[in-house]
């Protein structure tokens, strides 16, 4: 964590504390503004704190006493106000506000009125019905909370593959790098692209283990050796990410790769294909069964394969199944499809500039488009109800059409497309008239707000949208935010039904937060004949770089280039548009 990170939080939870302890609501206003300027500082505060104290008191937003506070952080650590406030409450009340939709206001009720200190209090409450009596818990509400705390339980124990993927693929290279590493690589759900990981699995061939080992439990981001041996260990980063890594001889390499790929159950499910052709497969290779049951490879058994994974599946009479599709949903029943791959993708279909909440102008995101190869980009600004992301309103839209053809006719050799993304507003109308809408190149439509409704009018809200005639894809249709909102669950098998009728494509919302639609329903989608489309939904340029989520989503849930509107060439994708 940066200490502007640190310092932000702290702040947080001492105007959320003021709160649950009923003080003025002046102060909680003034510490939650230094928190967001915490948040927004480019410096590192902490930093500047110990090189120019003055420095702090002239930042927007940051008073004196906070400034104070700051600078006792940078140089202790600690800061007093902020631990003599939070030994006033319960040690695990402020944990309860993480749970989605619940506030201060309303934990300070449950706390003084319904006895709950934290989580787990408040989940054995909920269950007994005890906070039914206070005021405002209707049956409604405290269903709820409590489908929200437990979204909030197992989304937080998870880290989300934008997050792991880098840092597994960074000890990767770490580790190849060593001497006497042959081969490194990624196991476990990283390898399989989960859009959440539980830990991250490292696996290297080598001779000469014990470097590898010492040079991995040492490594500068370590804040924890939790296993150190001689094939195996374990460590705990800084982030509290998990990390395992073994080593393995090379002979070994694909038996080793392909048991800590897993899944597990996908694991369960070549060893019983084993089995019946009287073979056996551990993490040491595929070996004859003999009936002998001490482990083929203690008795210096000859294995009929092991060092690639391709030998292996080749046999057990299957084609290499890529890692995305190893999960038991049926992959060693099928044909093995040509997964889609980030080279296949030729156009972004959904972007910001900053006409609503991107950063970078319509050239700039035209421009690295057209570095990156791509054949179109269509910009797609938020529309009018996207107060809050400075959406269009319909004049501010027309002009910044009119910028977008400008811009379009200025660049050659990509097609720029003058689009929108139009909110869908709660009750499935658009953000703007069809008569607007019909001015437009390109149409995402995307579901912002009211995204705790229930099902049937979700259902509904989306089936209208899929029903207008100027919509070309639904944007990250549920709305999801990764560990943060559950977002909406409509009928989806009605959506995609209609949606493939209508010819209007679902999305797969590349952001490693949402990954929306996820790997399942992507599947779902493309069974009813649905087309797909991946787009980063890029607020500035590095952006462009979160496509691969997308991709690994799309590949998880079976896609190929043939039902992906972003991989076919221009014609039939311009053709399409217009139909
Ligand atoms: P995660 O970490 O929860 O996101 O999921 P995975 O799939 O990475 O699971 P993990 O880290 O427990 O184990 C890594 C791989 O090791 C797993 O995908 C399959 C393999 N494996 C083989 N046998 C076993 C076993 O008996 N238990 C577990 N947990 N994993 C096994
Ligand atoms: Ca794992
Ligand atoms: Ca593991
Ligand atoms: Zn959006």
């Amino acid at each position: 964590m940066s200490s502007n990170a640190d310092i932000a939080q702290k702040f947080h939870e001492m105007a959320n504390a003021l709160e649950l302890l009923g003080e003025n609501a002046f102060r909680v206003n003034a510490l939650r503004k230094v928190a967001r300027a915490a948040e927004d500082a480019t410096d590192d505060l902490a930093a500047v704190a110990r090189s120019d104290p003055k420095a702090i008191e002239s930042i927007d937003g940051i008073g004196a006493s906070s400034a104070r506070k700051i600078v006792e952080f940078a140089a202790t650590g600690h800061m007093a106000e902020h631990e003599a406030l939070l030994s006033k409450l319960p040690a695990g009340l402020l944990e309860v506000l993480r749970v989605p939709g619940l506030g201060p206001k309303t934990v300070k009720v449950m706390w003084e009125q319904g006895g709950v200190t934290d989580l787990a209090t408040l989940k054995a409450k909920l269950a007994s019905g005890e906070l039914a009596s206070l005021p405002r818990m209707g049956a409604k509400t405290l269903q709820n909370i409590a489908e929200n705390l437990a979204f909030l339980q197992t989304a937080n124990q998870r880290t989300r593959l934008g997050t792991a993927l880098p840092l597994a693929e960074a000890m990767i290279e770490r580790l190849a790098a060593l001497p006497g590493v042959v081969h490194a690589s990624f196991a476990g759900s990283v390898r399989r692209g989960r859009e959440t990981i539980g830990d991250v699995d490292l696996l290297v061939a080598t001779r000469h283990p014990e470097p590898v080992m010492s040079a991995f439990v040492g490594s500068v981001d370590v804040a924890q050796v939790i296993a150190h041996g001689s094939t195996k260990s374990s460590v705990r980063l800084q982030s509290g990410l998990q990390v395992d890594l073994r080593a393995v001889v090379p002979e070994c390499w694909g038996a080793a790769l392909l048991y800590f790929t897993g899944s597990k159950e996908h694991n369960v499910i070549l060893r019983e294909r084993a089995q019946k052709q009287r073979m056996r497969l551990n993490e040491y290779g595929l070996f004859p069964d003999d009936g002998d049951d001490t482990p083929p490879q203690e008795r210096g058994c000859k294995p009929v394969a092991a060092a690639t994974e391709a030998s292996i599946y080749k046999s057990l009479g299957l084609e290499w199944i890529p890692p995305e599709l190893r999960e038991a949903r049926g992959e060693c029943d099928r044909p093995v499809p040509t997964l889609i791959e980030v080279v296949n993708i030729r156009r972004e279909l959904h972007c910001h500039t900053t006409a609503s909440d991107g950063q970078c102008t319509i050239e700039q995101m035209v421009g690295e488009a057209k570095r990156r190869g791509f054949d179109c980009i269509a910009v797609t600004d938020h529309s009018r109800s996207s107060a809050q992301a400075n959406g269009l309103s319909i004049d501010r839209l027309l002009e910044h059409v009119a910028l977008v053809r400008a811009v379009a006719n200025q660049v050659s050799g990509i097609h720029v497309l003058a689009g929108s993304e139009v909110d869908i507003l709660a009750d499935g109308r658009l953000d703007y008239p069809d008569e607007v809408l019909a001015q437009l190149d390109w149409v995402v439509a995307s579901p912002h707000t009211a995204l705790r409704q229930d099902s049937e009018a979700a259902t509904e809200r989306l089936l209208k949208a899929i029903a207008n005639p100027h919509v070309c894809v639904i944007g990250h249709p549920s709305g999801r935010v990764l560990g943060g909102r559950p977002g909406l669950e409509p009928q989806w098998q009605q959506l995609f039904d209609a949606a493939a009728k209508a010819g209007v494509a679902m999305e797969i919302n590349a952001n490693p937060l949402r990954l929306d639609l996820p790997d399942q329903l992507v599947r779902a989608a493309i069974a009813a004949g649905c087309n797909l489309s991946i787009n980063t939904d890029a607020h500035g340029l590095d952006n462009f770089d979160l496509l691969r989520y997308g991709v690994i989503t799309g590949k998880r849930g079976g896609l190929t280039a043939v039902h992906c509107i972003n991989s076919w060439p221009w014609k039939q994708f311009d053709a399409w548009r217009k139909s």
